[in-house]
């Protein structure tokens, strides 16, 4: 989609199941947005994160990108610092660890209720609520060591279970957090834990792909956490387990209270290529096409009732947490799963909707939408969050590139710019209020557990949906222009990455405040970002917007391109190309020249009128103010001309 190029730092994190990735959860109500020149807007549910005031002055400048847990966020800055507000417990105080993050840190991880950074020396640092991933627990800090990534269990709705599990380099693991997730059992099982390639989590269980293509589990035993087993059991508060009578569809089967009598596990042996978790169950997809399914049985653990159709063929699955849906080599989509009360997530009258042609499929908490080849949309689940579209189908007929979904709400990018959405009405399913910004011109949309932010390709952002209006430290006119990033867990959206000896930025760049040998600047993004140069000969680079330029000592190449663009070479022999629009050129110390000056419509910026010269050198003009020099090339005017042309501009 041509719309969303500009946004080149951003790549996809998979969703692992509605509201987070396996390495960080959505934030259930607030916004956190990075602005052109580095700075940061909060707004929605001032409880969750949306009000920063606290640490305003830390986020005026330099921020690469922001993370979340439920109620907090955590922003990592060019320096490798980080700085977090919110909900005190469940991340946003992090004083405890003040000195540790200072600088070096290179991700941030979360749970539901702490952070996890990791830093470049491949240890980790822990903040947040300390039942639940915020300590190390009886982990020795000395075990914290050559991490990759972190993974989390997490639930939306009980916000209970917490525990992280961190993937080292040598394919072993380390957990921390809740304990109720890893009884003994369970941590002489990590002890021997090695060659693991990927953790995923469901809410009370890990399962550990290795590399040669098995599958061991832990946590709660019927929530996933034994392999292979299909529980027919809660297991409640007080430890008592109720089971409950489930009729399977094809009536072979009926299970009595008590009974507990399906077990997957040889099909786990081998041959597993991905695993997905919905709430309490799991499905992985193996090699051979075939799809095998554990944990509780009404969120998909049981797939009996579908098991001809996922025997072979499948090329990829999805989840929510109510179940599962299989994308199949011909284009069709065979999904089970559901609560307890309403077992069957998939309408008979849909099945014959998803025979052919889905190309993806995206879900709320309870509900799909399966997005075909033709543009078009069908969904599925849990009617009042998202299953039921009737209210938009005409316009979800053709044209929807994409789908975003928050626990509750879808809405769909089209290829003409305009945004669709529907699902539970106060929870961004209803966005009447601003359905007239929402008709072009968008290019992604961001997400909160209950609402939406859509990002125009004019920097600006409409919100809608529940605490969408609500600001307390900042001002709704601050998302009028210049953000190029929000928040989320789906993309890793840092502002600014080093490729080689340049750095790309969505945002400020002073060279002397990053983290980076490199010493050439590529803006990009829908901003008017800025580049400032160093003592080495710099290549700055603007984008589509307004850029400030200045290139300082050395030899600089300053490139403004698109927009009305601000060049100063500074010392040094400096090239300067303003590129389309109306550029204004600063004279500097050391003969700069200007490569493509337009007479009237590009400026030269002077001190003052009355002591500027001009001396007509080859074919081009030279600008002489005070010590400072410019080479205009290429305008050839007679000197009788220059006072009267609009050169200068200095008032
Ligand atoms: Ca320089
Ligand atoms: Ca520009
Ligand atoms: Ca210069």
């Amino acid at each position: 989609m041509n719309g969303l190029q500009p946004l080149i730092l951003f790549t996809k994190t998979p969703v692992s199941e509605s509201g987070r990735t396996a390495y960080e959860i959505r934030n259930k109500a607030a916004f956190a947005a990075i602005r052109d020149d580095g700075s940061v807007v909060t707004w929605g549910d001032p409880k969750t994160g949306g009000d920063s005031s606290k640490v305003i002055d830390q986020l005026d400048a330099d921020v690469a990108q922001i993370f979340a847990t439920r109620k907090a966020f955590a922003a990592l800055k060019t320096d490798g610092s980080v700085i977090t507000w919110g909900d005190r417990r469940q991340g946003g105080n992090s004083e405890n660890v003040k000195p540790l993050l200072k600088g070096g840190v290179v991700n941030i991880f979360s749970t539901g209720t702490a952070f996890a950074a990791l830093k470049d020396d491949k240890t980790l640092v822990v903040w947040g609520d300390p039942e639940r991933g915020g300590t190390f627990g009886e982990v020795s800090q000395e075990n914290i060591n050559n991490v990759e990534s972190v993974v989390s269990t997490f639930t939306e709705i009980d916000n209970m279970s917490e525990t992280f599990a961190a993937l080292r380099s040598d394919g072993s693991v380390i957990t921390w957090g809740n304990r109720s997730v890893r009884d003994d059992s369970d941590l002489e099982l990590v002890e021997r834990l090695n060659n693991v390639s990927q953790i995923i989590a469901n809410h009370q269980a890990f399962a550990f792909l290795l590399g040669d293509g098995r599958v061991k589990v832990i946590g709660n035993k019927t929530s996933g956490g034994e392999l292979g087993r299909v529980s027919y059991s809660d297991e409640v508060e007080d430890d008592t387990k109720v089971t409950f009578d489930r009729v399977f569809p094809n009536g072979d089967i009926s299970l009595e209270p008590g009974q507990e009598l399906y077990n997957d596990s040889k099909r786990l042996k081998k041959g597993i290529e991905k695993i997905v978790p919905s709430y309490k169950a799991f499905a992985a997809l193996k090699k051979n096409g075939s799809v095998v399914t554990w944990g509780r049985y009404y969120q998909g653990g049981d797939s009996r009732a579908v098991r001809d159709q996922i025997s072979g063929d499948v090329v990829d699955l999805f989840s929510c947490w109510t179940g599962f849906a299989a994308l199949k080599r011909d284009g069709s989509v065979v999904s089970w799963g559901g609560w307890r009360e309403d077992p069957d997530i998939l309408p008979a009258e849909v099945t014959s909707e998803l025979s052919s042609g889905v190309v993806s499929v995206y879900s709320t908490g309870q509900s799909m939408a399966a997005l075909k080849s033709d543009g078009s949309v069908v969904t599925w689940g849990k009617e009042i969050t998202g299953g039921d579209s009737s209210n938009v189908s005409s316009q979800l007929s053709s044209g929807v590139v994409e789908i975003f979904s928050n626990n509750s709400a879808f809405a769909a990018l089209k290829d003409d710019g305009s945004v669709v959405a529907w699902g539970a009405p106060a929870k961004g399913g209803d966005s009447s209020s601003v359905e007239t910004s929402l008709q072009s011109n968008v290019v992604h949309v961001f997400s909160s557990g209950t609402s939406f932010a859509a990002l125009k390709d004019n920097g600006s952002i409409v919100s809608w949906g529940e605490n969408a209006d609500r600001f307390v430290s900042h001002d709704a006119s601050q998302l009028e222009s210049g953000i190029v990033s929000v928040s989320t867990p789906f993309f890793d959206d840092k502002t600014q990455a080093n490729l080689g000896n340049k750095i790309v930025s969505l945002i400020d760049v002073r060279l002397n405040q990053v983290n980076s040998a490199a010493k050439n600047v590529w803006l990009f993004g829908y901003g008017n970002p800025d580049a400032f140069g160093d003592r080495r000969n710099n290549a700055l680079t603007g984008n589509d917007g307004n850029n400030r330029l200045l290139g300082k000592n050395g030899d600089d190449v300053l490139n403004g391109r698109r927009g009305d663009d601000h060049l100063n070479g500074g010392k040094g022999v400096d090239l300067l190309t303003g590129g389309k629009g109306s550029d204004v050129f600063r004279p500097s110390r050391g003969l700069d020249r200007v490569l493509d000056f337009q007479v009237g419509i590009d400026r030269v910026h002077v001190d003052s009128i009355d002591d500027t010269q001009f001396r007509k050198i080859g074919d081009g003009l030279l600008v002489i103010d005070g010590s400072r020099r410019l080479l205009l090339e290429g305008v050839d005017l007679e000197m009788s001309e220059v006072s009267a042309v609009d050169l200068i501009d200095n008032i």
